[in-house]
């Protein structure tokens, strides 16, 4: 029997603790990362239409942060790099010029690593990599390099330049 209490308590404390853990962490920041994959993901495909898409939902993503629950220090990066993130992603939701998107996108990735940096917007490893021949970054979510800026021209040129989350 008192087993069986200790088992409930111990259950009790760690589901306190993951729901105040998750409480903790930044919600309303979540929905960006996902996203801005997409985009990547499109772009490493060469697909205009489903960037441009994935923009659009960035862009959203980026104006729906309720910035009343982010904690004072990420609030103000937040608000720095809002408008900045939103003119690039307006840009390629608004193009179907890959060519020109991928100019959006270095700047975008540039900024969101930014925020990625200062706010914590996953639990997930982070890679942030280089493209030498662009001169330009992009976040990813896994070690192996797919550029972005080339697609299958150039699908593994690029090297990890840093790692959050590792
Ligand atoms: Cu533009």
């Amino acid at each position: 029997m008192k087993k069986i209490f200790l088992m409930v308590a111990l259950i009790a404390t760690t589901v306190t603790q993951l729901l105040f853990a998750q409480a903790t962490k930044s919600a309303a920041v979540s929905p960006l990362l996902k996203s801005y994959y997409g985009v990547k993901n499109a772009l490493v495909a060469s697909n205009s239409a489903d960037a441009a898409t994935g923009s659009a939902e960035f862009a959203k993503a980026i104006a729906s942060v309720d910035m009343k629950t982010l904690a004072a220090p990420d609030m103000e990066t937040f608000m720095f790099l809002q408008e900045k993130l939103a003119f690039d992603a307006r840009h390629i939701s608004e193009s179907k010029d890959i060519a020109h998107q991928r100019e959006h996108f270095a700047n975008l990735s540039a900024n969101f690593f930014k925020l990625a940096k200062a706010v914590k917007l996953t639990d997930e490893t982070v890679y942030y990599d280089y493209c030498p021949m662009k001169k330009s970054y992009w976040l990813s979510a896994d070690a192996a390099i797919k550029n972005p800026y080339y697609g299958s021209q150039m699908l593994t040129c690029g090297k990890v330049s840093e790692t959050l989350n590792k």
